[in-house]
């Protein structure tokens, strides 16, 4: 038995690649980012900005690379419209972004704050320049929400994750215009007690399509007596009933060790909302919020990951 744990995501020595300093206009933080890899092979980052009133906003980052040389847009690239839809009034959040080949666009999932809490709002884009806002499509509470890339047995389908008493799982549901969402279905639960994804889960980056199944790196929730921890963990779901997991890692992947993760805003959090793949469709580049204040990158191996999940025990819904 090896004496270690197995190392399935190497963090960026450089890191974090962004923070509130590097940006053209006051930010008191800038974390939890989406991510994408455009057709000319730059990366762009979808960023998560916080004002000084609490509030945020996204704004882009570009790189050829994918790890510096960041050209960030001048102005906030997608605001608030809280005249239009007034559920975003204190601010938008941790956004995720699936390219929709069937579309042409890329369809933006992200946290809309509203009076009474945060909800899932969609927006479509071609260019990150102009936006198509659908506005809030699942009431609040719910969050953490990222599109599939096409549609599954005709329909489109969303992972999100609602607020139940008690707890908080990842749910997917079901759409024949990315409008109207139904067809609910509990995709994977937090589990109990001891466990490090015990109080809440939630979808990271959107899902990664592979030959063995949907790879859904998730966020695992454990308060403790100092606070809270996010962690990272993952679980591998059916390719044509993305519901049905088939593997799910006991273990986490990934925590906050490093001091830029341990300490923040908000301490004890790695949070990634954004994935690119490598021209090799292995290396895996997850852009990640720490500690809720800096943007981080680690890259790990699709193919590792999934060696490791089929070293874990089959699921059976038993959560003990
Ligand atoms: C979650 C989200 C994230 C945040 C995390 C840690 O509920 O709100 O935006 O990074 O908490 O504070």
């Amino acid at each position: 038995m090896s004496t270690t744990y197995p190392v399935l995501f190497r963090r960026y020595g450089g890191n974090p690649i962004l923070s509130a300093s590097d940006w053209p206009y006051p930010a008191n933080s800038v974390f939890n980012p989406a991510a994408v890899r455009l057709k000319d092979g730059t990366t762009l980052l979808l960023c998560r900005v916080e004002d000084r009133r609490g509030h945020s906003h996204l704004c882009a980052a570009r790189s050829e690379n994918g790890i510096d040389d960041w050209r960030i847009d001048p102005l906030p690239t997608l605001l608030p419209d809280p005249k239009n839809f007034p559920e975003e009034v204190w601010g938008i959040e941790d956004p995720r972004i699936t390219y929709l080949d069937e579309l042409g666009r890329y369809g933006v999932v992200y946290t809309a704050y509203s009076r009474v809490g945060p909800g899932v709002a969609l927006a479509l884009t071609e260019d990150f320049r102009t936006f198509e806002r659908f506005g809030m499509i699942l009431p609040p509470e719910d969050k953490d929400a990222a599109l599939f890339p096409h549609r599954i047995g005709g329909q489109w389908a969303m992972i999100h994750r609602p607020v139940s008493a008690p707890g908080a799982h990842m749910w997917i549901s079901y759409s024949p215009d990315l409008r109207h969402w139904g067809s609910h279905k509990l995709m994977l639960e937090a589990r109990h007690g001891g466990w490090w994804d015990a109080n809440k889960i939630g979808l990271s980056p959107p899902p990664i399509e592979t030959s063995r199944g949907w790879l859904v790196l998730y966020h695992g929730v454990k308060h403790n007596a100092a606070g809270h921890l996010y962690r990272l963990g993952a679980a591998l779901f059916d390719l044509q009933c993305p519901e049905r997991c088939l593997r799910r890692g006991q273990e986490w992947i990934m925590g906050p060790q490093e001091p830029y993760e341990q300490r923040g805003d908000v301490d004890n959090v790695v949070f990634p909302c954004g994935y690119t793949l490598g021209a090799d469709g292995d290396t895996l580049h997850i852009y990640y919020g720490a500690a809720d204040t800096s943007i981080a990158l680690a890259t790990g191996s699709v193919k590792a990951i999934l060696e490791w999940l089929d070293g874990q025990a089959e699921e059976t819904s038993v959560l003990g």
